[in-house]
């Protein structure tokens, strides 16, 4: 099983995402075990501080090393794990980089605060930086969700037919087709007949030809590189 451990600020922030939908049917059916820890609970302050002034000073607060590191090591015990820090320096996730993740026993993902992370737990604890985008949030709490949500939906098991996932966008390199679904005539928009036809084949045919048409106009970029690798699409 997939344990996903989060250390964070504002533990509170997880309640919602990990608390409905596919993702508590996930750990429910004991198939991802997501563990959400207090980065406070660590520190060795009495006031439970977590941050500091950064030395050569400039702006803001930075996230001090001890609970950091303490909390990675209690966390982690004796298990072998994959500390992520959520950071938009990182490398960018990707479906690809999911895909990797998801077949780890254990990870542990740091969310940042203030200014960011004192240098020396990178160096200490972090194996790998993650972005999920090129812009700065107001945390790495977001971020680590998205991690989480879209390494754990890989777990086999926690998307129910395991069809649905190979026709992800981006497993072929392509997006996804259109979908639709009744009424067939919707304020008088009405489903392309192909779907309605029956002709399984020319459905897989207009698909095929829909997701290319929709990668060409809006990520050529992903043709460029499935080029390489024969683009197929669900
Ligand atoms: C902020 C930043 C800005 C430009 C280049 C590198 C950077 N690193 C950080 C950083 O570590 N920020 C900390 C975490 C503190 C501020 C809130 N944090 C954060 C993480 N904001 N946005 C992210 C994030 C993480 C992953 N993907 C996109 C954004």
């Amino acid at each position: 099983m997939l344990r996903i451990d989060i250390i964070t600020i504002f533990p509170g922030m997880f309640s919602a995402v990990l608390g409905e939908s596919i993702l508590k049917r996930a750990q429910e059916k004991k198939l991802v075990d997501f563990r959400v820890h207090d980065l406070r609970e660590f520190s060795k302050d009495p006031h439970r501080k977590v941050d500091d002034r950064p030395f050569g000073g400039g702006p803001g607060m930075v996230m001090t090393p001890q609970p950091l590191v303490d909390a990675v090591r209690k966390v982690r015990g004796r298990r072998k794990a994959h500390v992520i820090y959520m950071c938009p320096g990182g490398a960018p996730l990707t479906q690809k980089r999911a895909r990797e993740l998801a077949v780890k026993r254990n990870l542990i993902i740091l969310c940042g605060h203030y200014e960011g992370i004192d240098e020396r737990v990178r160096e200490m604890v972090v194996d790998e930086s993650i972005s999920i985008g090129d812009y700065v949030l107001t945390g790495g709490e977001v971020p680590a969700m998205v991690v989480a949500d879209c390494v754990a939906r890989l777990v086999p098991g926690v998307v129910g037919k395991g069809e649905s996932l190979e026709e992800e966008s981006f497993e072929g390199g392509l997006l996804e087709y259109p979908h639709y679904t009744r009424p067939a005539n919707f304020c008088g928009k009405r489903v392309p007949p192909v779907l309605l036809s029956g002709n399984h084949q020319a459905v897989k045919k207009w698909r095929m030809a829909q997701s290319v048409e929709r990668t060409q106009k809006m990520r050529p970029d992903l043709l460029d590189k499935s080029a390489g690798c024969g683009a197929r699409s669900g």
